[in-house]
């Protein structure tokens, strides 16, 4: 009944300017800013905190959890919990009518001027009832018009909705590919359902990927920005990973999102249960660094939940429970607009010292390449305290740029008003790699104890914006080092 595309036949039938996206292999991508993508491209990503690394500085996405169904069995998946394609395992969200959904997002709205975006991520898939998932995209769309819509897939059901997709205008869809060879992907799913029927093995394997690429294709050619995720998953699928990128680049993806397998036995799941592991920082970040040159990764990802809100990294969603949903939320369009009035301006600003902070480094004469880790809370700025940090951004830097590589998660080193040692152990060791702190604020035992396992940690940059302080660090340290070599 289904017709297998060859992975090759759709890359080598689109001339040569379109694909990729038309892009080089540094021109597009969520590190993006405005002058190096189309304008109508740049004109969907420039709010969306995922599809733009810049934006996740300012702008905060929410999920509506009101996709309840699945059409397929994740071998990562426990359906107590809720879509681990798009959101973090082993967490359960509070499933929500349409109606009650486009309450939330009115609520969210009125309370967080940094929303941009509204995602459907499941609990299940969000196209397994695509009625209830395009009825709350509809109401959403109807009340409030500035938000973005967003919604991620298995991509089984994909083809029969790419209509249905452009007609409510949904400009980001994010397909969860982990193969393309039927044979890996088989290690993957336990079943897939078509026509009523459970389809296992390598003809299951094989039916979700013809539709996830027909569906892809499809969406690419309606115009439709296409994020895939792949969950990277250690002795199945990572070698074969680099494939898949080259053949998403090849399909005009925009942005390929590997996710780290989170493999916990409390979740239950067949990969949990059987001992599989997920991978280390050190290989996820390995697998990138290979990747360089195929489709666009996505590096600030925090697997969030398919009720999360907030600015990417953090979770509001705990004060927006359905408990405490207002009857008739109201909204302010007006301060809405406002706060995209002063986010343009922040960006032009942050643009130019950037600019500057590049043309800097431009000038040093060395091919060290360094770690950087910075504490900050949003807008693109070194404004957090070191203990209040429970993550790091992590930064490359060179002569040639300033590159956001990835973020790790801590345990919070201050316990109000004291130092915790055993988290400070730990974020030392989350640190590995990195030679240099930069944060607000931090005090002389941590900073000391830092110094011990060779970080140099310095709150001399605070408030200022990341890359350029990232920039004027490194350059400083290097004509610190210059200057040693000369006088010794
Ligand atoms: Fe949500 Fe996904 Fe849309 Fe973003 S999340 S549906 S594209 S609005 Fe973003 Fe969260 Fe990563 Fe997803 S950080 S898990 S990539
Ligand atoms: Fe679970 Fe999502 Fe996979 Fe369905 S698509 S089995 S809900 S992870």
């Amino acid at each position: 009944m289904h017709k297998i595309i060859p992975l090759d036949a759709v890359a080598r039938s689109r001339p040569a300017s379109d694909r990729g996206s038309g892009c080089g292999a540094t021109s597009c991508g969520s590190s993006s800013g405005a002058g190096a993508l189309p304008p109508d491209v740049w004109d969907k990503v420039k709010d969306h905190p995922c599809y733009s690394q810049e934006a996740h500085h300012f702008f905060a996405r929410m999920h509506v959890a009101v996709a309840p169904a699945c059409n397929i069995q994740c071998h990562y998946c426990n359906r107590k919990y809720d879509c681990a394609n798009e959101s973090r395992p082993g967490v359960v969200s509070e499933r929500l009518t349409p109606a009650q959904a486009t309450r939330k997002a009115l609520w969210v709205a009125a309370k967080v001027p940094q929303l941009s975006v509204v995602g459907i991520a499941g609990p299940g898939d969000a196209l397994a009832d695509p009625a209830r998932t395009f009825e709350t995209c509809a109401r959403i769309a109807d009340v409030l018009p500035d938000i973005k819509l967003c919604l991620s897939t298995n991509g089984l059901a994909l083809p029969e909705c790419v209509d249905a997709i452009k007609a409510h205008a949904i400009d980001h869809v994010t397909v969860t590919v982990n193969a393309l060879d039927p044979a890996v992907a088989e290690r993957i799913y336990a079943w897939v359902a078509c026509s009523r029927k459970r389809l296992k093995g390598r003809d299951a394997a094989r039916l979700l990927i013809e539709r996830q690429l027909q569906g892809l294709e499809m969406l690419v050619a309606a115009g439709v920005l296409v994020k895939v995720n792949s969950v990277m998953i250690p002795g199945i699928n990572v070698a074969h990973l680099r494939e898949v990128n080259a053949e998403l680049r090849a399909r005009g993806v925009f942005l390929h999102n590997i996710m780290p397998l989170i493999s916990d036995p409390a979740h239950g799941t067949h990969f949990g249960l059987t001992g599989q592991r997920g991978p280390t920082p050190a290989e996820l970040q390995s697998l990138h660094e290979g990747l360089a040159g195929g489709a666009n990764l996505m590096k600030h990802c925090r697997q969030c939940r398919a009720d999360a809100v907030g600015l990417l990294g953090e979770d509001r969603g705990g004060s927006f429970g359905l408990d405490r949903l207002p009857a008739t939320p109201e909204v302010d369009h007006e301060s809405r607009r406002a706060y995209r009035a002063v986010i343009d301006r922040e960006r032009r600003h942050r643009e130019a010292a950037t600019a500057k902070a590049e043309a800097m480094l431009a000038n040093v004469n060395t091919e060290d390449r360094r770690l950087i880790a910075v504490c900050t809370k949003g807008s693109g700025r070194i404004n957090q305290h070191f203990g209040h940090a429970r993550e790091f951004q992590i930064y490359e830097v060179d002569r040639s740029g300033v590159r956001l590589a990835g973020h790790r998660r801590a345990g919070r080193y201050c316990q109000g008003g004291y130092g915790e040692d055993d988290a400070l152990e730990s974020v030392i060791a989350l640190l590995e790699g990195v030679t240099t702190v930069l944060c607000a604020r931090i005090g002389r035992c941590p900073r000391d104890r830092l110094a011990t396992a060779g970080i140099r940690a310095i709150d001399d940059h605070a408030h200022e914006y990341i890359e350029a302080a990232v920039a004027r660090v490194f350059v400083d340290e290097h004509e610190t080092a210059a200057k040693a070599v000369r006088t010794a």
